[in-house]
């Protein structure tokens, strides 16, 4: 049995008036809206701190049961960047020459995407973030974890968030399939590829596709 935990105070959260509520969730859309994906980055470098900052934020994700079934590698080394674009851009040919079905690669015309990704090595940060499907304890007993993907996705999300409070972007980039990411970083196998998060400065300057948001009334139904 793991043991219950003390309770605490909850850490203070500050009561806003409605018109603080407003501006303040105004402001953070307005800055949210501004995050862009982008595949062009510079290799300007950025400080190791303010990168594991960002990722600090990402752990205080709610998670199920607590178990916090997230791992980060981060990476910067040019030889595993290197490895890694490498092994992504085999898959990737693969995908967009058979893997594909038509319908998948008619979705990703309008973005342009092809199988070279460049940016896995320009850029000066990836994080390659893995789902822990179970925990191993210290007595070497194995801890399930419930609700991975769905924590892990949280994780990611305030992660992206956090990149780019800091002004910075990243790119979400999926090849699939990420399991030689297992492999060149030496994770375990209790620990799923989720995703690998190019982070950097933008180059100079980048295109994005004009892409819309879906406006409220899209996305929202309320009784
Ligand atoms: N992983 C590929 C293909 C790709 C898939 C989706 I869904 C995207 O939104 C973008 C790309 C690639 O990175 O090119």
């Amino acid at each position: 049995m793991i043991d219950k935990f003390q309770q605490i105070p909850l850490p203070y959260l500050p009561e806003y008036s409605s018109k603080e509520m407003q501006q303040r969730s105004q402001i953070f859309f307005e800055n949210l809206s501004a995050r862009r994906t982008i595949r062009n980055f510079s290799d300007k470098p950025i400080p190791r701190d303010v990168i594991e900052k960002c990722i600090k934020t990402a752990g205080t994700a709610p998670s199920g049961a607590n178990m916090q079934p997230w791992h980060f590698v981060l990476i910067s080394d040019l030889e595993i960047k290197r490895k890694i674009r490498i092994a992504a851009e085999k898959e990737e040919k693969e995908f967009y020459k058979n893997r594909a079905p038509k319908e998948w690669l008619e979705a990703l015309d309008p973005l342009g995407t092809d199988d070279q990704k460049p940016y896995l090595e320009t850029a000066p940060w990836l994080i390659a973030i893995f789902m822990q499907r179970y925990g191993n304890l210290s007595d070497g007993r194995k801890v399930k974890h419930y609700y991975g993907l769905e924590s892990v996705g949280i994780a990611t999300g305030m992660l992206i968030t956090a990149i780019h409070n800091a002004g910075l972007a990243s790119l979400t980039h999926t090849p699939s399939p990420m399991s030689f990411l297992n492999i060149i970083l030496k994770r375990p196998i209790n620990e799923r590829p989720f995703l690998l998060l190019v982070v950097g400065h933008p180059a100079k300057n980048t295109k994005v596709p004009n892409i819309n948001r879906k406006p409220l009334d899209n996305i929202l139904t309320e009784f």
